[in-house]
């Protein structure tokens, strides 16, 4: 037992040795640990954890087929131009049956295969029922803790997991699309509030100026930000208007810092990640419960009969969990 685990631990610490030094089959490596839940996890992020922090945490998020995977290669190329170093995390929800998505992902984000400085990882949200944002800032502070300068995060823009996805980034893209139903595009209300900059992508197309005035007119109700959001003009797939992204995102930066809302950010991220995180847990266990005998089954009775109320339930379930 104790032989199995030295070892165990003596293979993670080389690993992450490996994954510090900026090896990509180990950091491929370390986040295989994080994504299957394994064991080491928690030995992995004790020891990535005192080197992260210095990363850029960049969130793309738009409606699938806005050309988030396309943008996203370009800045890459981009921030490579720039001499920085370049993790990417994809998230795809659409991947579950065929792959394909995942697939058309990597295809596209080809071009930057062969860039030892380049690290490209999809992962699919099948089956990951919450703990999606969890799992997505340990895949982050992976490749920030092994030297990642910039690290993006690609993710469709529908739902609180993908908004939890997005608010933990320092600075977080919302691609939109021309012609598209702009009305439909505003419900997501919520999205254009965690926007940091608007991106019209498909700018090649019909309509982008209605798209534009329309964007500025709702970043006009918004409440007034400090940081001035910019929308800007892509067209993606002809590489055009990219290095203006990138400016505006470095810009975006300087500005977190200067204006000391940097640290404010992490303060609440850290604090909303800390919750989130035991909250996940004490419901994982509260949900484990129901398997027990004497558990959920036997509560929700009580409950049906009216000789607990839901007060009383509550505490007792916390209780039990509670160790
Ligand atoms: N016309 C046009 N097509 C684009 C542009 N950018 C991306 N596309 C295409 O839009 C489709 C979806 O792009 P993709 O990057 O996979 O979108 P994602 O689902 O948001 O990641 C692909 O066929 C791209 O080639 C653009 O600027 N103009
Ligand atoms: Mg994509």
């Amino acid at each position: 037992m104790s032989l199995t685990e030295e070892s165990v631990n003596a293979g993670v610490q080389e690993w992450v040795r490996r994954g510090l030094a900026g090896e990509r089959r180990a950091m491929a490596r370390l986040i295989t640990i994080i994504e299957n839940r394994l064991p080491e996890a928690a030995q992995v992020m004790r020891e990535i954890t005192p080197h992260t922090g210095a990363a850029h945490i960049i969130g793309i998020t738009g409606a699938p087929g806005s050309g988030k995977s396309t943008l996203t290669n370009e800045l890459i190329q981009e921030f490579r131009r720039r001499n920085r170093k370049v993790g990417v995390v994809a998230i795809d929800p659409t991947s579950t049956l065929t792959g394909g998505a995942v697939l058309g992902d990597r295809i596209r984000m080809l071009d930057n295969y062969h860039d030892p400085e380049v690290f490209i990882r999809s992962m699919a949200t099948r089956g990951q029922l919450g703990g999606l944002a969890a799992m997505t800032n340990d895949v982050v502070r992976i490749l920030d803790g092994c030297g990642k300068e910039v690290v993006i995060v690609e993710t469709v823009g529908v739902g609180q997991d993908e908004v939890d996805v997005a608010r933990a980034a320092h600075t977080t893209i919302l691609v939109e699309v021309p012609g598209m139903g702009d009305d439909i595009q505003a419900i997501k209300a919520g999205v254009l509030e965690i926007a940091d900059l608007l991106v019209i992508n498909k700018a090649d197309r019909d309509g982008v100026e209605r798209l534009n005035l329309y964007l500025q007119a709702m970043l006009n109700l918004a409440p007034k930000k400090e940081w001035h959001v910019p929308i800007l003009k892509t067209i993606a797939a002809q590489r055009q208007g990219i290095d203006k992204v990138v400016d505006q995102t470095e810009q975006h930066l300087a500005y977190l810092k200067q204006s000391g809302e940097y640290e404010k950010r992490e303060h609440t991220r850290l604090r909303d990640e800390l919750l989130a995180r035991v909250r996940e847990e004490v419901s994982r266990r509260v949900i484990r419960q129901e398997y027990s005998p004497d558990g959920l089954q036997e509560m929700l009775k009580c409950l049906e009969e009216r000789t607990l109320n839901l007060h009383e339930a509550a505490n007792l379930l916390l209780k039990q969990v509670i160790v």
